[in-house]
């Protein structure tokens, strides 16, 4: 089987890439990736070297660059992990957010049915369900909850997900799409919330947490996430969208007190900034289907999925610090030059 994963030098990519080859060896994976600001080959280097994986650098929203890579390659399954991911950013500025998650994974779904009624697995979120109020701790979102995204990301995300949908109806495509909530874990870029606050503590500076810190985001270990999507894969059935989450709701403030009382440093450091615009209250999802359905279950607990993940930054603080100085840029580009140069 032939798997092409989109966006695999990314946080959940590479994770992903690195999990299914360990447990699959069977499988062949073309890693297709734009290089944003957000990839990153060192978070692949396990695999780098492995007759199974390939990396390609190119854009899925570039039609003319997918059809030719369609032309050539014949894929089994795509499982489309590429987007700009970060709601801050987005805030900003949306249109990077519109032609990558919108635009380029309308033309993945094209080229699928176009060459062969190929499958294919959208990874989207639990943001495009918008959010609950603090208050009503017996809610959570099932998979009919209605869509009501609340910032340019998540309305993209949701864009994307009513599109895949429509392949299912209009062509038949055998789509599957799996909304799930914050991941946590090895290699994730540190602009979101866990990996900053490491890097701010490691370094002893302030830690910004917005608004009042109460806000709820529903946590998951990253290979939790990788397994989910494995099992939907291969198990899932066409035309549906499967939640997936370890029920692991904490406060933004619990989350980022627990990273402090681990690396051992102050909660002085802690510092209430300016809220983000339009700042999601609570996401809880209501896991049961894929729970009952296809057997799934995730194994790591918080504390122990945060004992994994500050391990892993304490012992790859080279890996933060070549992404916080930028030189990943550069090794990006060394890793590219030494593979056209074996070829
Ligand atoms: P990330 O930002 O770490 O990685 C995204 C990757 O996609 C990067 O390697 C980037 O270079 C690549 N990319 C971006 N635009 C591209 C394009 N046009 N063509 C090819 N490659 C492109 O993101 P992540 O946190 O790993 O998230 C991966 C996916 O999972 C996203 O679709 C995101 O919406 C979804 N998701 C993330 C979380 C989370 O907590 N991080 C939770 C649920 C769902
Ligand atoms: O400096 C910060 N201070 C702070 O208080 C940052 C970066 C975040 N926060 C808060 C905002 C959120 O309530 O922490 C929470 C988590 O923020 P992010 O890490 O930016 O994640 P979030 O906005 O919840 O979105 C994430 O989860 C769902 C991912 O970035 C998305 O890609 C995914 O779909």
């Amino acid at each position: 089987m032939k798997l092409l994963v989109t966006g695999g030098a990314g946080f959940i990519g590479s994770n992903f890439i690195k999990y299914i080859m360990r447990r699959r060896g069977d499988l062949e994976i073309v890693c297709l990736d734009k290089l944003t600001y957000a990839g990153d080959l060192a978070s692949l280097y396990e695999v780098w070297d492995n007759s199974k994986f390939r990396f390609v650098k190119g854009d899925i929203a570039d039609s003319g660059f997918i059809d030719a890579l369609f032309e050539k390659e014949t894929f089994d399954a795509v499982v489309n992990f590429a987007a700009e991911s970060h709601v801050d950013r987005s805030i900003e500025s949306s249109l990077d957010f519109l032609r990558s998650n919108v635009l380029g994974t309308g033309v993945l779904l094209d080229a699928c049915v176009k060459y062969g009624n190929i499958r294919f697995h959208q990874v989207s979120t639990d943001e495009v369900y918008g959010d609950l109020s603090l208050e009503r701790k017996d809610l959570a979102f099932c998979e009919t909850s209605p869509l009501r995204p609340s910032s340019p990301y998540s309305s993209s995300k949701a864009g994307a997900d009513l599109l895949t949908l429509s392949y299912y109806r209009t062509h038949c495509l055998p789509v599957t799409i799996s909304r799930c909530g914050n991941n946590f874990g090895a290699n994730q870029f540190p602009e979101k919330l866990i990996p900053l606050m490491i890097v701010k503590a490691l370094n002893n500076e302030n830690l910004p947490l917005y608004g009042n810190g109460l806000n709820v985001r529903d946590w998951i270990y990253v290979e939790d996430h990788c397994s989910a999507i494995e099992t939907i894969l291969y198990g899932g059935r066409a035309g549906e969208v499967y939640n997936v989450g370890a029920n692991i709701e904490r406060s933004n403030i619990d989350v980022v007190k627990t990273i402090l009382t681990m690396l051992g440093r102050d909660e002085k450091l802690i510092t209430y900034v300016k809220d983000r615009k339009g700042h999601d209250l609570r996401y809880a999802l209501d896991t049961s289907k894929i729970r009952s359905k296809l057997g799934w279950t995730p194994t790591v607990g918080f504390e122990d999925g945060m004992d994994m993940t500050l391990r892993w930054y304490l012992d790859n603080v080279s890996w933060l610090n070549d992404i916080t100085s930028g030189e990943y840029v550069e090794n990006n580009e060394r890793m590219l030059q030494k593979t056209a140069r074996l070829k």
